[in-house]
């Protein structure tokens, strides 16, 4: 059965500063990320879970129990927030540009829409940019630890973005400043992996 992995972090824990601070990344990663992947292996352990991906899991998470699905999520989920984001200062390529005022009419638009969703998840969850089937952008929320992978997301699609709007993900820098830290977010996205993961 497949071991999931916990992976350093892409950068140090300072490299996002003052956007998003060492201690939140020192606690978001080595303790809630740290968390999510354990109790997915102990999870996959006790149901004798086969699938040898997450990918696999997320296409029949309907089959599994809610743990699977919660641990599952919290651990992919994470990792592919820390490799949406970045320290340098990242343009997106013309192919997502041309993508981004096709779908939203220009980036501040896209900008707008995004921290108008990211804002407006009830309690926990993620905000993402998907690709859809048809390659069609959107913005979409997801509750808890789900994703636009799973078979029970609503909108489905492939995740390009991601924001973590999890109180732990910004309470130490921002407390209940939600709408802050989604600002301070648009500075340390990386738009390069962002741009690689929709031409791909
Ligand atoms: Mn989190």
């Amino acid at each position: 059965m497949a071991k999931f992995e916990l992976k350093e972090l892409p950068y140090a824990y300072n490299a996002l500063e003052p956007y998003i601070d060492e201690e939140t990344l020192h606690v978001h990663h080595d303790k809630h990320h740290k968390t999510y992947c354990d109790k997915f292996n102990a999870a996959c352990e006790a149901e004798n879970v086969s699938y040898g991906t997450e990918l696999e899991i997320f296409q029949n998470v309907s089959k599994f129990s809610m743990a699977i699905r919660n641990h599952g999520g919290g651990f992919w989920n994470h990792q592919f927030y820390w490799e949406s984001m970045n320290g340098g200062n990242t343009k997106p390529g013309d192919e997502l540009v041309n993508a981004i005022n096709e779908t939203f009419g220009s980036m501040d638009n896209f900008k707008d829409e995004w921290a108008k969703n990211a804002a407006a998840v009830f309690g926990s969850g993620w905000t993402w940019l998907i690709k859809d089937s048809t390659g069609k952008l959107k913005i979409v929320n997801t509750p808890n630890q789900d994703n636009p992978l799973m078979d029970i997301a609503k909108e489905k699609g492939t995740p390009l973005l991601v924001i973590d709007v999890w109180e732990h993900a910004y309470y130490i820098k921002y407390q209940n400043r939600r709408p802050e830290y989604i600002d301070a977010f648009f500075n340390v996205i990386d738009w390069e992996k962002v741009s690689e993961r929709f031409s791909q």
